[in-house]
């Protein structure tokens, strides 16, 4: 069947998000700065101005983890991707981005499967419609479902009746975001959304020089901090706020109990900010954590593995070992 350009249509298909998206965001802003530490989830820096951000994050020198990644997909596309042997197969790609790394891994299920899918699933509708539009004039027979969500609730597009054998892809070290409980959990709710057969790649940042660390989330040019204030402006536009961006300040530091990369905005100056009629202080120096990045030993992902139920069958790594994909298959009950 040929596919129709309507398969490109996105929840929210206007420059702004959706709007059951806009009601969550309010939620966790209002409900994050209302805490006495302040934190906001990292899914919010995903609008299109920061999807633009972390294009120009993952162009940095200093920030490794997709270029090491896309090295590691291009020289094993071949052996991850042959599990899935020719039948219908769809890949469903959780946090798609802009979709460079997964077209590596299209490219030879598409050559191969009988009928093969691209299901992209991600929070911002902007880049879900870049990815669309790309895959589509890369791939012009694939069929495209995107779905605009954020990970847990994209779990639910697993549950397609017609999809075949499935291959999700969880790449980039995206699984960081989450604490290691958190991860825990959602590999499960995938693993039970799963049937034998199918297949999950996740990608997994490894524990490192701190000075690397360090260098990847504060780099010189101040793109990573652009990126961390843009979830003010983003407040600004979206939610009516009135944040200064002048008297707030971009923190990375490294925690070695999680073992994470973390990230705050830090107050300058004692003050008072307004956001959808509600009031909230900072004191100088106070902080609103923005984002943790968990950094992983190979034996953390043996745990993963183990506890949500999967079953390794490769694990691909670069030659420095700084960064882990591991395929996971979904065996026989
Ligand atoms: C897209 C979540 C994997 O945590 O490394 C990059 C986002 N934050 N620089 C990461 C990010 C700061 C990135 N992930």
């Amino acid at each position: 069947m040929a596919p129709s350009p309507a398969t490109l249509a996105v929840a929210g298909d206007s420059p702004s998000e959706a709007p059951g998206i806009r009601a969550r965001f309010l939620r966790d802003v209002l409900g994050g700065l209302g805490r006495p530490r302040k934190a906001i989830p990292s899914l919010w820096f995903y609008d299109a101005r920061g999807s633009e951000l972390f294009r120009r994050i993952m162009e940095l020198e200093a920030y490794y983890p997709t270029r090491i990644e896309h090295e590691i997909l291009a020289s094993h596309a071949a052996e991850i991707t042959a599990p899935l042997d020719g039948g219908p197969c769809t890949v469903v790609d959780l946090g798609a981005g802009d979709g460079t790394k997964t077209r590596l891994l299209l490219a030879p299920l598409h050559g191969r499967c009988i009928r093969s899918a691209y299901a992209p699933i991600d929070i911002s509708a902007t880049a879900l419609r870049d990815v669309s539009a790309r895959m589509s004039s890369l791939f012009p027979r694939l069929p495209i479902t995107p779905v605009q969500a954020e990970y847990f609730d994209g779990l639910r597009a697993l549950h397609r009746p017609d999809a075949g054998t499935l291959l999700v892809l969880f790449l980039g070290s995206n699984i960081g975001n989450l604490e290691a409980p958190e991860a825990i959990g959602f590999l499960r709710t995938m693993r039970s959304a799963l049937r034998p057969g199918d297949h999950v790649l996740v990608g997994f940042d490894l524990l490192k020089d701190l000075p690397v660390l360090r260098a990847a989330y504060d780099d010189d040019a101040g793109v990573t901090a652009a990126f961390n204030l843009n979830l003010l402006a983003r407040i600004n536009r979206e939610l009516d706020g009135d944040f200064d961006l002048e008297a707030f300040e971009h923190v990375a530091a490294f925690d070695p109990t999680r073992p994470a990369m973390e990230s705050w905005l830090r107050s300058r100056r004692r003050q008072r900010v307004r956001v959808a009629g509600h009031s909230f202080r900072f004191e100088v120096g106070e902080r609103i954590h923005t984002e943790i990045s968990c950094k992983y030993r190979e034996r953390d992902i043996d745990a993963f593995a183990a506890t949500a139920g999967f079953e390794e069958i490769g694990r691909f790594r670069d030659r420095r070992g700084w960064f882990v994909d591991a395929l996971w298959r979904v065996g026989e009950r």
